[in-house]
């Protein structure tokens, strides 16, 4: 059950939403509200992970620096500098493995996976990736894993955020989708490569995270 501090959050309905299932794709669902009983569990396991492996602003092999700062945790991990992207199993700034996977974002995962119909999602890389207002990611499709089976998990922490969902080709025009603490989107099967962003964040404070949002993104890689 969530905690009283979150229950109360649900008088505010710009923090945060009571649990409900909206269908955004033919397979594609926002489950909101879904995350918010693990948080408590949740936020020490991502501590631990961020001290093992902190947030560093990655290039692109464009040249450019995100905005979004990234980790990731898991068998793998994903990387991009100047040549290339692409999932590793060393974290290349410390050149440790990447901090194993804790079992509350693995439960979380698969259970968010299976409310949107897919049973058995058993994630080997979760990318964590950390806006500051004004940070985006602009329209991708998440293509470097090795098969397209699983879906995308993706939970959203923190500040309220708008998720872009597009269509399989750049130039489709995306939907927008206003994202809130605890809520977490699933795509899979015939949505598994659509095009999808986040709209630059607007300044805020979250009572829980303060001026930042976090956003988990579990995938099968390997
Ligand atoms: O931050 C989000 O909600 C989406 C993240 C994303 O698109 C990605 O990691 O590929």
């Amino acid at each position: 059950m969530p905690s009283n501090f979150t229950a109360e959050l649900f008088g505010d309905p710009e923090l945060q939403q009571a649990p409900r299932t909206e269908q955004i794709g033919p397979q594609s669902f926002v489950l909101r509200g879904f995350a918010l009983p693990w948080v408590e569990r949740l936020l020490p396991a991502l501590r631990g992970v961020l001290r093992a492996a902190p947030f560093r602003q990655m290039v692109t092999p464009g040249g450019f620096t995100m905005s979004v700062g990234l980790s990731s945790c898991g068998q793998l991990g994903w990387t991009t500098d100047r040549s290339g992207y692409r999932y590793t199993a060393i974290d290349p700034q410390s050149g440790q493995p990447w901090p194993a996977m804790p079992e509350v974002l693995h439960e979380l995962a698969q259970a968010a996976a299976t409310q949107a119909g897919f049973a058995g999602f058993d994630p080997d890389a979760c990318l964590i990736n950390h806006y500051v207002p004004g940070a985006r990611m602009s329209l991708h499709q998440d293509k470097d894993e090795r098969d397209y089976h699983a879906p995308i998990v993706s939970v959203s922490l923190g500040l309220p955020a708008v998720f872009q969902l597009g269509g399989d080709r750049r130039s489709d025009r995306p939907l927008r989708v206003p994202l809130l603490h605890g809520d977490v989107v699933v795509w899979g099967g015939v949505d598994r490569l659509r095009y999808h962003g986040v709209l630059p964040l607007k300044e805020g404070t979250h009572p829980l995270l303060g001026p930042q949002r976090i956003n988990l993104t579990f995938r099968r890689a390997g």
